[in-house]
């Protein structure tokens, strides 16, 4: 309908999706022979019956799983370069992308092919599709605080491919204190620090990855309207939280997307963004997230135009950049 077509239209920055997590079925079976690798699943169909999560821990066991195929320079640019290729579709102007370095290099997979391919890729979208991108590094949070200091040593040769490092994976149980001391040492690198708090986490998470990490972006952040302190100190700072719907609702953040909490974050002042997250595994990209809350939420056009302006705003662009965009 005519909102759908004015979502699809809109220029729109997306600041939270995982390399990772755009590798569609069909990629993962065409790599897999490309590279000799079994999978555990028959064929694309049993593999997409999988794709039936619990909770975040039930996702990732499969998102990890996939990640195996992933061996070469050319397969991480084919893979970024597919995502790309995607979000031109949805008229994605600008993207700050998550990869996470430990998922390849404790499978021996060298840091340098991992970055070496995305960045190949991210180098040909601006030229081609004329879409900028910034390159986010995230820890993996179930490993140690020592696996996460070496991915950023790994990483000091690259960093001016690098936009940022963020923190990822199992939340409940791996507070963002954990991770004090990479986080210090990357922001001493003037890195800006985004972090997952408050999808699975309590707000206490959230206000860790503020207080301790130093993010400047909150990646779900949902949980924030459980502490009402929080929420005004978010809103006062405008700290930007990157929410995923579709996310939320197949990892049963909530039960249905009527349910989401996305207006009323809205309603409280927050800087709130739209983003897909992992859309291969969670039925849709950006445009889709964007569509399934204007349908399930109601929301109107001065909202969608709304959200694709803070997405701008909330991203790490200069801000001649942004004002070029909004
Ligand atoms: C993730 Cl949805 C989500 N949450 C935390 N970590 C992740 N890594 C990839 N997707
Ligand atoms: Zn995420």
């Amino acid at each position: 309908d005519r909102l759908e077509t004015f979502i699809r239209g809109i220029p729109k920055a997306e600041l939270h999706v995982h390399i990772e997590g755009t590798l569609e079925p069909e990629l993962m079976f065409s790599l897999a022979r490309r590279n000799g690798i079994a999978l555990p699943w028959m064929g694309v169909e049993e593999l997409r019956k999988a794709y039936d999560f619990h909770n975040l821990q039930s996702f990732l066991d499969i998102y990890y799983q996939g990640a195996d195929v992933l061996q070469h320079v050319q397969d991480f640019y084919d893979l970024t370069w597919a995502y790309f290729e995607r979000a031109a579709r949805d008229n994605v102007r600008h993207v700050e992308l998550f990869f996470d370095p430990q998922t390849h290099t404790r499978r021996d997979v060298p840091f340098e092919t991992v970055i070496t391919g995305i960045h190949g890729a991210q180098v040909d979208a601006e030229k081609r599709l004329g879409i900028t991108s910034k390159l986010i590094l995230c820890f993996l949070r179930h490993l140690s605080e020592e696996s996460a200091l070496e991915a950023l040593h790994a990483a000091v040769p690259f960093r001016p491919w690098l936009g940022g490092v963020g923190l990822d994976s199992s939340e409940s149980g791996n507070p963002p204190s954990k991770f004090k001391a990479v986080f210090d040492e990357a922001r001493e690198a003037q890195f800006p620090v985004v972090a997952h708090a408050g999808e699975e986490g309590p707000p206490a998470y959230i206000r860790e990855a503020l207080d301790v990490l130093g993010a400047q972006r909150i990646d779900h952040g949902v949980r924030c309207l459980e502490d009402d302190a929080l929420v005004e100190r978010l809103a006062r700072e405008q700290v930007p939280l990157t929410v995923c719907p579709l996310s939320n609702v197949k990892l049963r953040v909530f039960p249905h997307l009527a349910q989401h909490n996305l207006k009323q974050l809205m309603g409280r002042g927050l800087l709130v963004t739209i983003n897909s997250d992992d859309p291969a595994y969670f039925g849709g990209y950006i445009g889709d997230n964007y569509t399934a809350c204007a349908r399930e939420l109601g929301l109107s056009q001065d909202d969608v135009v709304a959200l694709a302006k803070n997405s701008f705003t909330a991203s790490f662009l200069g801000e001649d950049d942004k004002r070029r965009h909004l």
